[in-house]
């Protein structure tokens, strides 16, 4: 796909500019022709507010049907897409603003001011304008006195269509840069896969500044020329409520440990429904078995991440195997390589490595960074650590990179550690992923305090909530004299998480 990957959409867009595009539960409804227009407004204001082709937008936003329109803008007016997640904290929004120095920044209209400060303190003069969740802010404002058209882009293919920032082991959170072609082709395949049909409906109540709600679930949706049900959040007792006029569902795990809790789950609840995708975070095989017993439906796990979209998919005709993650897509080459970068055969376990037209364009400002994620022939390493069984079905068992994936968010213990040990009192500190009923995975805090320091496990927890997401913040801290460490010198936290497993409090 070398065009705009906003034409490909219209291209799928229904003739009848009356269809419903996004229906707000006890809300409105707007249709395909209100998503045109509004898009090429808001395409309109951002050029007006100084957003160049090749400029970035950033947008920290309530889920809305304007904010799906300013995603559509983006892509109109030649600008690339910053989505930021809602949770971030002034220290992570200072960072990603200095390093993606975005033109204009788009806000939930009470967090004006700060952006304004942090937009200064990080050196950078943008345009910042406001959005809220009834579509209201200065953005609509301003897009109301543009046309409501705008000349077909012909900037597309290679060129960035969004920067989506994922943390790291070490250092600093990397760009991920995904350019249109990047974004059409994994859609394009996910849609073909998945049997999208003319009467579709999906039930989407995921956040829309990851990939899961962003690209996955609306890239489909858009190219299907379909409705989609539009939940501001994620709450069991109404998706199962809303699940009764739906065909399609996706989720992270912890949506569905939530649903299958619900005694309103039944067969009846679903009896409009034709498909249930999971994903962002190993499912259990448990909860994988009680949905099917309790809903007669087989959940479709599929396996991805930030760097190039989807990867793998169990089939939508043919066995779904619970604890696996399918096959690579199609037009996905998907390979296991050991320490020594040699390719492993079926069977044997290693890293994942993966290689096809959606991975992504590389990291913003960081050619190092990017040169070391790749193979000399053009593998993207994904840090997962898989093993291919000998019907070709991938398994992820581990990872090789620390990292907590909770409630389907990607937690890298290094982030916060740092934020503790920044703290007046501590001396070092080792954060874990232990097992949690509801995210699947939830952090653990080790803090070893100095002599005489007046910390408290509450008083930590309350100091990172200010300075971190709230996903990102410990469930639990304990308080220790030293951490177990090996001959190295380095941290064993797989002696941590044998030795807090039995007082590790896993429902709080
Ligand atoms: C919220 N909290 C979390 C959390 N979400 N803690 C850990 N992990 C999470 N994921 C915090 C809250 O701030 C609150 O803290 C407490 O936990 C309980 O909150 P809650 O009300 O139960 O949470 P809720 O608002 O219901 O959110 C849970 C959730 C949400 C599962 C609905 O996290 C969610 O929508 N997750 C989806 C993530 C996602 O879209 N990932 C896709 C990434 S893309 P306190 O202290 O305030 O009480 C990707 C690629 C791919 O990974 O393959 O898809």
């Amino acid at each position: 796909m070398q065009g705009n990957l906003f034409e490909l959409f219209r291209s799928r867009f229904p003739a009848d500019r009356s269809r419903p595009f996004i229906e707000i539960p006890g809300g409105a409804i707007l249709s395909y022709g209100w998503l045109e227009s509004t898009s090429a407004r808001f395409a309109n204001a951002l050029a007006a507010a100084g957003a160049r082709p090749g400029d970035r937008v950033a947008a920290q936003l309530d889920k809305s049907a304007e904010a799906v329109a300013l995603y559509l803008a983006c892509l109109r007016a030649d600008a690339i897409l910053l989505p930021l997640n809602t949770a971030y904290q002034a220290d992570e929004l200072d960072y990603f603003l200095s390093d993606a120095a975005p033109t204009v920044v788009v806000c939930q209209p009470h967090r004006r001011a700060e952006l304004e400060g942090l937009a200064v303190k990080a050196g950078i003069s943008a345009r910042v304008l406001t959005l809220g969740a009834e579509g209201d802010g200065t953005l609509p404002e301003l897009a109301a006195g543009q046309p409501a058209d705008v000349a077909p882009s012909s900037r597309g293919g290679d060129n960035i269509a969004a920067i989506l920032y994922s943390s790291g082991t070490t250092g600093r959170p990397k760009g991920a840069m995904m350019s249109h072609a990047n974004l059409a082709s994994n859609a394009l395949t996910l849609h073909e896969l998945w049997g999208f049909r003319p009467d579709d409906v999906l039930l989407h109540c995921l956040p829309i500044f990851h990939t899961h709600g962003l690209f996955v679930a609306i890239n489909c949706v858009l190219l299907n020329g379909t409705a989609m049900i539009f939940c501001p959040k994620f709450d069991a007792e109404q998706a199962i409520g809303l699940l009764g006029r739906a065909t399609v569902f996706m989720g992270v795990p912890t949506f569905y440990t939530r649903l299958v809790a619900s005694p309103d789950l039944t067969p009846a609840a679903c009896r409009s429904m034709r498909l249930f995708i999971s994903g962002s975070a190993p499912l259990l095989e448990e909860t994988f078995n009680v949905f099917r017993d309790k809903t007669g439906f087989t959940i479709l796990e599929r396996y991805g991440m930030t760097e190039g979209g989807m990867f793998t998919s169990n089939p939508l005709d043919g066995e779904r195997r619970a604890g696996t993650v399918g096959f690579p897509l199609p037009d996905v080459e998907l390979r296991v390589t050991g320490e020594d970068g040699r390719v492993l055969p079926r069977g044997e376990v290693g890293i994942i490595e993966v290689r096809g037209p959606n991975i992504f364009k590389g990291y913003w400002n960081m050619p190092d960074k990017t040169k070391a994620e790749f193979t000399a022939d053009g593998f993207f390493k994904s840090g997962d650590v898989g093993v291919i069984d000998d019907r070709g079905y991938v398994s992820i068992v581990g990872r090789a990179k620390d990292l907590i994936i909770s409630g389907g968010y990607n937690v890298y213990p290094k982030e916060v550690e740092d934020a503790i040990d920044r703290m007046a009192g501590v001396v070092e500190s080792a954060v874990i992923g232990m097992p949690h009923p509801d995210f699947g995975e939830a952090g653990l805090a080790v803090v070893v305090a100095a002599p005489g320091a007046a910390l408290t496990p509450d008083g930590v927890i309350g100091s990172l909530k200010g300075r971190l997401a709230n996903y990102k913040v410990p469930k639990q801290v304990v308080l220790v004299k030293d951490l177990p460490r090996n001959a190295m010198g380095k941290v064993q936290k797989n002696v941590l998480r044998d030795s807090y497993a039995g007082m590790w409090k896993a429902n709080l």
